[in-house]
């Protein structure tokens, strides 16, 4: 029975010593001290030695279960120290590697330009005012003076969602929600800059979705020299202190009366080159003083407040400022075309 022992202590020994990992230690662990393993079975068969056997025996086989288990121990030690260097060396990473390059984004020479532009006129107090872009027809024209059979109500020219809502044609819309906001207070000096949507055939010059920015003042008093004042400060801030600007009349349902404004060009300071077409002018804004229906349909009396309203394309203005050519490109986000205006 002890040879049984010692040569039982000696396999395990020689085994555990030559234990892998982890997982075979523990296979070992259950093979020699688990339940089913020869010392647990030498043990049970105590019984069958003599009372002088028994307390020598029983010594020798505890003496070699803590042999067993002492080993165990310090292999399991070691092994654990060996892999958890091993999984550490594994995952060391080479930090001076150089890393990956992420492209910077940058802003959209559209935004660009009406970031300008809103500085300029929140330079001369006016605030920014946005609005949905899928409006009602009341917002978008019925509160402008467009009457219900107006041509630039018919369905061939607005993109309609129903038969009273539409992507709003002009930011307007915005202009009329403010003054209702403002429920007859004065003053009322804000620029809206925003998307609008016209069913247009896309070409150099026409796109359906634009960007405008228009800006309303409602006051007492206010008077058409305060919009050429207005127009003529922001025109030499946005191009130049020599700009100089002409009104001619015009007509929009929405202003009376009503005109045009050209600024002086910007390439060949007025006398005459292919981009002004050899006339030294440019359009660039439409404007107006508010039409009397307008004012009184957004809750301001026509005979106590006066305002004037202008709007502007944004795509026109930035393709003269950066010379572009074709209004597309402010849409296709051709790389080679917005990676030009990263440092402007
Ligand atoms: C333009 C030209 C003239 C305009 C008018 C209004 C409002 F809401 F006050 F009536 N907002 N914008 C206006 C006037 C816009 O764009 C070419």
């Amino acid at each position: 029975m002890r040879e049984r022992l010692e040569a039982l202590k000696e396999e395990a020994l020689r085994e555990l010593e030559q234990a892998q990992d982890s997982q075979q230690l523990n296979d070992l662990r259950v093979k020699y001290l688990g339940k089913k393993g020869p010392l647990t079975e030498i043990l049970r068969g105590m019984g069958a030695l003599s009372a002088e056997e028994r307390p020598v025996i029983g010594q020798v086989a505890n003496e070699v279960r803590g042999a067993i288990e002492q080993v165990l121990e310090a292999k399991q030690e070691q092994l654990t120290r060996e892999e958890t260097n091993a999984r550490l060396r594994k995952e060391t990473i080479d930090v001076t590697l150089p890393g990956r390059r992420r492209d910077a984004g940058a802003v959209h020479p559209l935004n660009k330009v009406i970031q300008e532009i809103e500085d300029i006129f929140l330079g001369m107090g006016y605030t920014v005012a946005e609005g949905p872009e899928v409006e009602q027809d009341y917002y978008n024209f019925e509160a402008l003076n467009l009457p219900k059979n107006h041509p630039a109500r018919d369905m061939q020219d607005s993109f309609y969602i129903t038969d009273d809502i539409l992507m709003r044609t002009h930011t307007s819309p915005v202009q009329v929600r403010t003054m209702e906001r403002m429920k007859g207070e004065v003053p009322v000096k804000i620029i809206c800059p925003g998307k609008v949507y016209r069913r247009d055939d896309d070409d150099a010059t026409h796109s359906h979705l634009f960007t405008q920015i228009e800006g309303l003042v409602i006051d007492r008093n206010i008077r058409m020299s305060d919009l050429k004042g207005t127009l003529l400060q922001f025109v030499q801030e946005m191009f130049g202190q020599d700009t100089r600007i002409r009104l001619r009349p015009s007509f929009f349902p929405f202003t009376e009366p009503s005109a045009e404004v050209d600024v002086s060009c910007m390439m060949c300071k007025g006398s005459g080159c292919r981009t002004c077409k050899q006339t030294g002018w440019l359009e660039i804004l439409g404007s107006g003083m508010v039409h009397p229906r307008v004012l009184e349909m957004a809750g301001y009396d026509p005979n106590e407040y006066s305002g004037f309203a202008f709007g502007m394309g944004v795509e026109r203005i930035a393709m003269l400022k950066y010379g572009i050519d074709d209004i597309r490109h402010f849409y296709t986000n051709d790389l080679r075309f917005l990676k030009q205006f990263v440092h402007v």
